[in-house]
């Protein structure tokens, strides 16, 4: 049984994602700007916004919203990740989601290591979009060997983040004094590294093969690459960025805006030219790696409400995926998924929390023996109110938008498409978690715990969802 002098799982997260944010800030000054602007329209569009403001509130969503955060990272080895994922777990993240960005030509393959139940998201919702470089996606077999060779030189995790990690394995968590060393000694992992590992002529060959090769390969460590604050209005972000001296991307990632949003938008600014030092020149080169990008959230979809949305996406795609022209595509195409909250829900195309109406506590009448009333019956009495479960998770699409844009927009290759799941969950030791079985688990269990409260001991599918 774990001591209770351990600090919980959520609050190492959150200590984490708030010496992340630090370190960014301090790395990426744009950053601390974004920042600002997305507070900024928060604000603002709460103001506007009362009845959005107390459905957002009712839904626990306000209280996550100034520490909610994902940031990116790129990993190089079978060995790093399996030591991510134990890592990871010590703050209660663990892998959800298997992405092929090969799909989009980049050599990588991902997880979202992020908390899977309903008190930990609500308390800090911290997601890392954990990449693995497919280096058997390289071509040039001499330029193969070497990067693999360079990348098993290194050690990413500090010896003492190891043994932490193994002593919160073995004794259940972390006293304060261990919780504290352990943040430090990951973040660490994590911060940007001006000196490469390789020569000059080393990083220009691995470059050519893919800017994001010579990324992961080159350094001492997997810098993160970007962390992304939740904004409420993402049109409103987009347009105020040029004002504070940010260059934004041409289009916003993701569905079209609606008045119910779905799944993630998302937009970013330009990377950075960063100064880099490699082993032999005397010269200083330059990498282009790291970036800022803003995201909004919307409403996890079930498996047929994603089937439509991949469809209408593909269909507003067909052709160029950029530009004003793109935008009225997919506008048009998206009139065609439902946008009022009933019809999602009746059509089973997104997923739902249910609990009391506020003031319900003796709700008109009990549910009969038999379970006769339905909860369609109960929200439609006002009793019992259903609200829309926010996605946690990333579009692979856009992230393979997010990539290319970062990699200076005019980079294109073509992997032949090969999504290699069950080699990635080897690496990581583990299998990845299926998002769409944990939006399936919390609407149940929300279920579950409003038809106990109504006088049912265990819920019966048949009323569960007429
Ligand atoms: C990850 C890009 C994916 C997102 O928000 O979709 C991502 C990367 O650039 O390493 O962060
Ligand atoms: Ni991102």
């Amino acid at each position: 049984m774990p001591s209770t002098s351990f600090v919980g799982a959520d609050a190492i997260r959150t200590q984490f994602s708030t010496a992340m944010s630090d370190m960014y800030r301090q790395e990426v000054p744009q950053y601390g700007t974004l920042l600002d602007l997305v507070a900024g329209i928060n604000r603002d569009w709460l103001e506007a916004h009362p009845a959005e403001r107390a459905a957002l509130e009712a839904a626990g969503e306000l209280d996550r919203l100034h520490v909610e955060r994902h940031g990116a990272i790129r990993l190089g080895t079978a060995q790093e990740l399996a030591q991510a994922c134990r890592v990871f777990a010590v703050m209660g993240m663990q892998p959800v989601g298997y992405y092929d960005l090969s799909v989009a030509g980049v050599p990588v393959h991902s997880t979202a290591f992020r908390p899977v139940g309903d008190e930990a998201l609500a308390a800090n919702p911290f997601r890392l979009f954990t990449s693995l470089l497919r280096l058997d996606l390289v071509a040039d077999p001499l330029l193969r060997e070497q990067a693999s060779e360079t990348l098993a030189r290194r050690h990413i995790f500090s010896e003492r983040a190891l043994a932490l990690t193994a002593r919160s394995e073995a004794q259940g968590g972390l006293e304060v004094a261990e919780a504290q060393e352990f943040v430090a000694e990951v973040c660490g992992t994590f911060r940007w590294h001006s000196q490469a590992t390789v020569a000059a002529d080393t990083y220009r060959q691995l470059h050519d093969a893919h800017r994001l090769v010579a990324d992961v390969v080159c350094f001492g460590g997997p810098h993160i690459n970007h962390l992304t604050p939740r904004t409420l209005d993402i049109d409103a972000a987009q347009r105020a960025m040029p004002s504070r001296g940010i260059a934004a991307k041409e289009v916003v990632e993701g569905p079209p805006p609606r008045r119910h949003p779905i799944l993630l938008r998302q937009t970013s600014f330009k990377a950075l030219v960063e100064p880099v030092h490699f082993t032999d020149a005397a010269s200083v080169g330059s990498h282009t790696a790291r970036f800022g990008e803003i995201e909004q959230r919307g409403m996890a979809l079930t498996r047929k409400g994603r089937a439509l949305y991949d469809h209408l996406l593909a269909t507003a795609r067909d052709g160029d995926g950029t530009g004003t022209a793109y935008e009225e595509r997919l506008t048009r195409a998206f009139e065609a998924f439902p946008d009022d909250l009933d019809t999602l829900r009746q059509e089973g195309l997104a997923f739902f929390r249910y609990r009391l109406a506020d003031g319900a506590a003796s709700p008109p009448g009990r549910l009969g023996a038999s379970g006769g009333r339905t909860l369609d019956a109960l929200l439609a009495s006002g009793a019992v109110v259903a609200e829309p479960i926010t996605y946690e998770d990333f579009l692979p699409v856009s992230a393979a938008g997010i990539f290319q844009s970062n990699l200076g927009g005019t980079e294109q290759r073509s992997y032949a498409a090969n999504a290699a799941q069950a080699a990635f969950e080897r690496d990581l030791g583990r299998a990845v978690l299926d998002e769409i079985a944990l939006y399936e688990a919390a609407q149940q269990r929300s279920i579950d715990a409003v038809l106990a409260q109504l006088g049912h001991c265990a819920a019966r599918p048949e009323t569960a969802l007429a």
